[in-house]
């Protein structure tokens, strides 16, 4: 048997496509975003090149203004909707000559460089490898403040919910109620690959159809998608995505003598840090929520976000010490930890669905950014439980989508949700393992 080790570097082999890694065979067949900066971190550890590759390709999709896409289509494939016909991103004046999506997806790259800085060898390879990517991952957080902040408060609002990256979470819900969409005829392949009852539902797709739509009419301008967007929301996993990748192109653009940058960067990030803590802070939930923009009103829910502002070192000490309260026989562990953690959407709510995407289920990006999180502000011993956990799902299940959190509903399946062989998965299961930090 091999170890998991060894499985997880298979999942990556396998999911390998010349110059870049899909999230999924079937599921998910071309680059995304954020996935591949995860994807990223765990080939640092088992082959640098591919871990290089990864960050060229997904950056060849940039946009002239700075922009990167959620999807980037390098390659042709029929199992996967909306394709690149649907989200016609060539209507943008600013989109690139290859084919990518025209919405985005959660700024992990600036972290990404820092991780691949701390995981090589040779510290002189890598650091030239970045100087050759840091100013377009640079040009990236500039379009984000500069396009994407209407009030300059240093927090960028995300349009869509393909956006967040936690695609179906029950606070998109309440934007949904404020607006009607027409009936779309979808064409919707993942219900065909895995359980549909995992997946949203057509209702929910109607309302993502119909954001690109109007996305397409607008030709993707930024002041139209601001002025008009129905969906316009301050992310606190976004956010803290974002300013974790400035923290770590301040410390690299140190040390590469990009001093404009970096004191751009300090700027940013001071306001960026205030206003999360201003703004999206709660202090009765005791974690970091949403803002619905359009609608001036907070949406106040916890999830699995709420607990991303950890690794960027946002919360004061006396903050995360409330916010750790949840993992601790209470409401994401269970009175009695009847829960693996940590759960996507808060288990006490009545919207939370633990078999159902994003309303429940445990990710693995999620876990390995709240782990870092917990140790960062010194929980030691409980960011090891939620390693532990991860850990024991794969090597009881393999390399799942996403996983069922009650321990009680656990002892009962044979497997993970959503896809199988899944990269971030085994990604990050390879950096759990092998990293020291
Ligand atoms: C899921 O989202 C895509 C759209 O981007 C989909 O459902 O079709 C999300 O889990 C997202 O966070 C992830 O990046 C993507 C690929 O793994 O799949």
């Amino acid at each position: 048997m091999p170890s998991l080790l060894e499985q997880a570097s298979r999942v990556l082999n396998n999911n390998w496509k010349e110059t870049f890694t899909i999230p999924c065979e079937g599921l998910y067949p071309f680059q995304w975003n954020w996935d591949s900066g995860f994807i990223a971190i765990g080939w640092a550890h088992i082959d640098m090149d591919r871990a290089k590759s990864e960050v060229r390709s997904l950056l060849k999709g940039q946009w002239k203004n700075g922009f990167l896409p959620h999807i980037v289509f390098h390659n042709e494939s029929k199992t996967y909707y909306p394709g690149p016909e649907v989200h016609a991103a060539h209507l943008s004046d600013q989109s690139p000559g290859i084919k990518t999506s025209g919405i985005t997806q959660p700024p992990v790259l600036g972290f990404v460089l820092e991780e691949l800085y701390h995981i090589s060898e040779d510290k002189e390879d890598i650091l030239s490898f970045i100087d050759t990517v840091y100013d377009a991952v640079f040009r990236n957080h500039h379009y984000f403040y500069t396009h994407r902040d209407p009030e300059e408060e240093g927090l960028v609002y995300i349009c869509h919910n393909w956006e967040a990256g936690t695609d179906n979470t029950p606070v998109w819900d309440f934007i949904w109620e404020t607006f009607e969409v027409p009936d779309y005829e979808l064409d919707r392949k993942d219900t065909k690959l895995i359980d549909a009852s995992h997946r949203p539902t057509n209702k929910e797709y109607q309302y993502y159809i119909h954001l690109i739509e109007l996305f397409k009419q607008w030709r993707y301008d930024d002041a139209k998608i601001a002025q008009g967007s129905p969906f316009l929301v301050q992310d606190p996993l976004f956010n803290s995505m974002l300013i974790k990748s400035n923290e770590s192109l301040i410390t690299l653009g140190k040390r590469l003598g990009k001093k404009d940058k970096v004191a751009q960067l300090e700027e940013w990030q001071e306001k960026a840090i205030h206003s999360m803590n201003s703004k999206l802070y709660d202090e009765s939930l005791q974690g970091y929520v949403y803002y619905d923009l359009r609608n001036s009103r907070k949406l106040s829910h916890l999830s699995s976000s709420s607990f991303t502002p950890l690794m960027a070192g946002i919360p004061s000490e006396k903050q995360a010490a409330a916010m750790v309260q949840h993992f601790q026989n209470g409401r994401f562990s269970g009175e009695q930890d009847e829960n693996f953690l940590c759960a996507s959407f808060d288990p006490s709510s009545e919207f939370f669905n633990s078999k159902k995407y994003w309303r429940g289920p445990i990710w693995i990006n999620l876990n390995w950014i709240i782990y870092r999180g917990l140790k960062r502000y010194g929980y030691v011993e409980l960011s090891e439980k939620i390693k532990e956990h991860t850990i024991h799902f794969m090597n009881t299940y393999g390399f799942y989508e996403y996983f069922e959190p009650s321990k009680a509903l656990n002892n009962k399946l044979d497997k993970g949700y959503g896809g199988n062989n899944f990269s971030w998965s085994a990604a990050l299961t390879i950096d759990l393992l092998t990293n020291k930090r």
